[in-house]
């Protein structure tokens, strides 16, 4: 009988004295301290009423205590879900409404209005807070650090993380305790990990990237992290000699690269260094190695499937590549039309099977089934190819989606929005090279006639629906949007059009 995450979790633990967490304050958190809290947490989910199978939805700022709350979710039988800080109210209604959690665990500032929400839908709200404050985190204090695990086996579901939809519907992809736990070996294999690792952890930890991808490999080897609040270049430069390895987005590397005190010297000691979520540029990727001696080794994932790729630890990391697929993921690129195999070296839409992938879209049936293949492969909705020494690269993406900084925004969305806005008659959301974030969302925008509506009205009336990184950073008006013999808005040409928006922004010094 067991529970088929947390066992693994409990089995890397080499001695409860070893440090699972080093904060900034410099806090330890040892891996006893981990099993003590997490179980006192999950007696406290027990007791507010949460059953095995039940959702408990998280927004919090990042914290040690937020990172245990999602093990304590492990070992309760829970279904961990985990939602960005930047997450408005609408947006949160629809989570809620959606995922029908038992629980919600809000951050202070807005309790209140989730209240509001979540009584609608019959959730309980807790807000993470401190001993002595009413909040969760005294229920736990006061509650035993023993905790009989509940058994979950290899296909219960473990964590619930939404992606949004290319219709403007976020889908709930539902993670088993399998999907989590053999990416997560694997990678640990893959790339080398020990308990000697301290990982340097400056990423959100709602994302697959910061929570499955980081957390979970560390967790397998029994290693460490040194945990920052959020990126900040200063304090990853001071960490560095400190630490054996780093996981970012592509906008970590180009940040740390404009900062002066990057050299060899500073990532003597440094291991490995990985990339992933977006495209790390060939010319990161040089740049980078010629000022620190370190080829940053670039993967490819999804919240639904987990990692896929990854360039090899030994043997060559080839810039604009994501590597090869991982032992026990099946990856082939195929005609998106029919579905059948193509040849090396051509571009077709990537599909891949594996123990990494979901189990399906929360209470979306058809959406689920529209993605898989009969025959078990998920349809990625990338476009890439593969070489012949079985290099595997991403050209493109099949799906309408722009990704910025590492988060992914679903055009529709925020369309959706413009589009609601008195004086608009319609618009097109595009993303343009960003030399910080990689891809800028821009809105291009027609008016009705007569009408006054300028980018400061259409950003400020996105403010309460759409998180900020999905608002765009520029909005364009123009008299009527390109379209194509058919009828469809043709993007390509206007993110050819506004290629330089961001880049002319730049020499400007704006
Ligand atoms: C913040 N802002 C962003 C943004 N992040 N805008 C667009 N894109 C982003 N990614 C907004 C802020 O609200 C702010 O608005 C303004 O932009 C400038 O903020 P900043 O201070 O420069 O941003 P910062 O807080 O430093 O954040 C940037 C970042 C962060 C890149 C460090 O976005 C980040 O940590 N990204 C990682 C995302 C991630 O973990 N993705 C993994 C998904 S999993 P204003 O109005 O206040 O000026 C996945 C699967 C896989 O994709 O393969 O891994
Ligand atoms: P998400 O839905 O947030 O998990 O984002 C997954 C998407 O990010 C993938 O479908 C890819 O389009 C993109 N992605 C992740 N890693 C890479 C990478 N290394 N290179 C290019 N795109 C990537």
């Amino acid at each position: 009988m067991t529970n088929h995450m947390f066992d693994a979790i409990r089995g890397a633990i080499a001695s409860e004295e070893a440090v699972f967490i080093e904060t900034m304050e410099g806090r330890i958190w040892t891996y006893g301290e981990m099993l003590e809290f997490s179980g006192r947490f999950a007696n406290a989910l027990a007791a507010l009423g949460v059953t095995p199978g039940d959702r408990v939805a998280v927004q919090v700022e990042k914290s040690v205590e937020a990172l245990i709350l999602y093990i304590a979710c492990l070992r309760a039988g829970a279904v961990y879900l985990p939602l960005n800080t930047a997450y408005t109210l609408a947006e949160l209604d629809y989570f809620i409404g959606d995922a029908e959690p038992r629980i919600v665990v809000a951050k202070p500032s807005i309790a209140d209005g989730i209240r509001t929400v979540a009584g609608k839908h019959g959730a309980l709200v807790e807000t993470l807070g401190e001993a002595g404050d009413g909040s969760l985190m005294e229920k736990a204090t006061g509650s035993k650090s023993e905790f009989t695990d509940i058994v979950r086996g290899a296909d219960d579901l473990a964590a619930i993380l939404y992606t949004s939809g290319t219709t403007g519907r976020s889908k709930g992809a539902m993670l088993t305790h399998d999907n989590l736990l053999s990416n997560a070996l694997t990678l640990k294999d893959y790339w080398r990990f020990t308990a000697e690792d301290r990982l340097i952890h400056a990423l959100p930890i709602f994302h697959t990237h910061g929570l499955f991808v980081a957390t979970n490999t560390v967790l397998m080897a029994g290693a460490s992290m040194l945990f920052l609040p959020k990126f900040d270049a200063d304090r990853i430069l001071e960490l560095m000699p400190r630490a054996t390895t780093m996981m970012g987005v592509p906008t970590f590397y180009v940040r740390l690269l404009l900062h002066p005190g990057l050299n060899r010297e500073i990532a003597a000691g440094m291991r490995l260094f990985v990339s992933g979520s977006a495209p790390l540029l060939a010319d990161t990727h040089r740049s980078f190695h010629e000022r620190t001696g370190h080829a940053i080794l670039e993967r490819y994932g999804m919240t639904e499937t987990n990692m896929n790729t990854s360039n090899p630890y030994e043997g060559e990391r080839i810039a604009g590549t994501v590597g090869f697929p991982l032992p026990d993921v099946e990856l082939r690129v195929v005609d998106p039309e029919t579905g059948s195999p193509l040849p090396t070296g051509e571009t077709g839409m990537i599909e891949v099977r594996g123990p990494n992938v979901f189990k399906g879209y929360w209470r979306m049936p058809e959406k689920t089934r529209a993605e898989f293949r009969q025959d078990g492969f998920f349809i990625t909705g990338d476009l890439g190819k593969i070489d012949d020494r079985g290099y595997v690269s991403i050209v493109g993406r099949g799906k309408d989606l722009v990704i910025s900084g590492g988060y992914n925004i679903y055009p529709k969305e925020v369309e959706v929005e413009i589009d609601q806005l008195p004086g608009v008659v319609e618009s097109a959301v595009i993303g343009v090279p960003h030399p910080d974030f990689g891809e800028g969302v821009t809105a291009v925008v027609v008016r009705e006639p007569g009408s006054g509506i300028d980018e400061k009205t259409v950003v400020a009336s996105l403010a309460d629906r759409l998180a900020r990184y999905k608002q765009p950073k520029r909005v364009i008006f123009v008299d009527e949007l390109p379209r194509n013999t058919m009828g469809k808005v043709q993007k390509n040409v206007l993110r050819d059009t506004y290629a330089n928006l961001f880049r002319e922004n730049e020499q400007a010094g704006s």
